[in-house]
Order: C-alpha cells, then structure tokens, then sequence
C-alpha cells in the first residue's frame, strides 16, 4: 500500500513555524466532517479567533485520508499571509493550541494543566460513546449503549458535580475563577449531546447536577459563545448532527 505523506512546510525552522503559528492575520482552515461530531468546541474557537477562517469538510473519503496526517479528521491548516501552510491534527492538539491563542487555557503552567485534565476527563466520556457505542456491531450496540450509560456516564457525572461543588459551585471550573476556559467550553458543548443521549435514564435535572448546569449557563453568558450559538453555521452542523446521530 502506498502512503502519500501529507503536506507540510519543510523549509521553514520550527521557531519560524511557532511565531508563523501565532501571528496575526492567518486564515484557520478546520477540516472535519459536515456536522458537530467531536469538533464543537475547535469551531467555536476558530469562530471566535478574530482570524479569517474556513471550515471545510473532505470531498471524498476514505480517499481523503491520505492528505491527513493520521488517516484521521479533524485536521487544521494554518494559512500564513506569505502562504506556508502550517499543519495540525489529534482534535486535544488542535483545541489547546486554539484554546492558548484565544486565552482560554487559564494564565499558567498549572491552570493550563487543570484545564487540560478536566478536558481530558470529558472528551473521553463521549469519545467512549463514539468508539464503544457508534461504531459498534449492530448486534452488540445496545448492550453497549447500557454499558456507557451505566458505568461510564454516571461516573462522570459523578466526578464533575463533585469537582464543581469542590471549588465553589460558580459555573467555573476552577476555583475563583471568572474567566470563560476551554473546561467549561468543552462541557457546554458536549453536556447537550450527552443529555439526549441519556434521556431516558434521567440524571440531569436541576436537582440532581445543579453544578454542571451552572457551567452550561456560565458558557451561554460568553458573548462570543453566545453569538456561535446562533449562527447560522452553528445551526446547520446542529440539524446535520441530529440527521446523521440523533442528538
Ligand atoms: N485521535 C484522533 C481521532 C479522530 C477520529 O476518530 N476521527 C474520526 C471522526 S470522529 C475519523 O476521522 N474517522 C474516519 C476514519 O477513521 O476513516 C483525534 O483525537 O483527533
């Protein structure tokens, strides 16, 4: 089998590609698949990176995967003004390297760690649903989908409400703190899936997960977030995802 390497800047050193990365006025090409998927959260923070950006989805695939680093989406192209293209792709890379940008990463080594960790714990929960569950035989889906409901979701929710309540219960994950981070973000976007999800098991209520709740609002007062919420774009991934998964 032929492997064709995806492309990347090879002429340029990698302090030319780290300021390359930071600069202003780069065009931020996000490509993934046509609904929300795992990348809500990195569109938000390519929306709200006040640099120009495109959210583009493969032509064809699997013949697409070539052209990826891993085989896999997402994948984001950073477009330089003197045209290098710069390449990143694992979606915790892609949004930390997003979040720090944006400063939604905290404001030290340890709150980035933090947050990273809370991020962690989160994106496995629902990455366990898309492996265990989605991509599961017919045969064996239920079994499955009761599994993660019954072990996996509930531990979850378990640990957050605990970890909130921890540091004061304030819609913010970490403690006195007031600033949006991608902590919150990351559950703001997931929590609505997981909700429809679970439906039927009834564990979220505003007695039973007051905290995590807190954080939905704590997300939807960020005006940026709000303003994602809305648009247009925002809406058509929704229905696409609701199409394609149910939630
Ligand atoms: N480790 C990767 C996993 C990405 C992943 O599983 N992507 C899926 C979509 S959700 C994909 O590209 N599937 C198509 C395929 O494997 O051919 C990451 O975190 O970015």
């Amino acid at each position: 089998m032929t492997v064709v390497p995806s492309s990347t800047s090879t002429s340029l050193t990698f302090a030319q590609m780290s300021e390359l990365a930071a600069a202003k006025g780069n065009t931020l090409k996000l490509k993934y698949f046509p609904f929300h998927g795992m990348v809500e959260a990195a569109r938000f923070l390519v929306y709200t990176s006040g640099e120009k950006y495109e959210f583009v989805h493969p032509e064809a695939w699997p013949e697409d995967k070539v052209n990826t680093p891993f085989g896999v989406l997402p994948v984001l192209n950073i477009i330089t003004e003197s045209g290098d293209n710069l390449e990143l792709a694992e979606l915790a890379v892609i949004e930390n390297f997003l979040a720090k940008r944006s400063g939604f990463l905290g404001n030290s080594v340890w709150e980035e760690s933090i947050i990273s960790m809370i991020v962690s714990s989160t994106s496995t929960v629902f990455d366990k649903y898309i492996v265990m569950v989605i991509r599961s035989p017919d045969s064996i889906r239920q079994e499955l989908l009761d599994r993660w409901l019954d072990l996996t979701l509930p531990e979850w929710i378990k640990y957050h409400e605990q970890y909130l309540i921890n540091s004061g219960n304030t819609g913010y994950y970490l403690k006195g703190s007031n600033e949006v981070s991608l902590a919150e973000i990351k559950t703001a976007t997931l929590l609505p899936a997981i909700m429809k999800i679970a439906e039927k098991r009834e564990y979220f209520s505003e007695e039973k997960t007051p905290a995590l709740f807190k954080v939905l609002e704590t997300a939807k007062k960020h005006p940026e977030y709000a303003r994602w919420l809305a648009s247009e774009e925002y809406k058509d991934y929704t229905a696409k995802n609701i199409a394609l998964l149910g939630f």
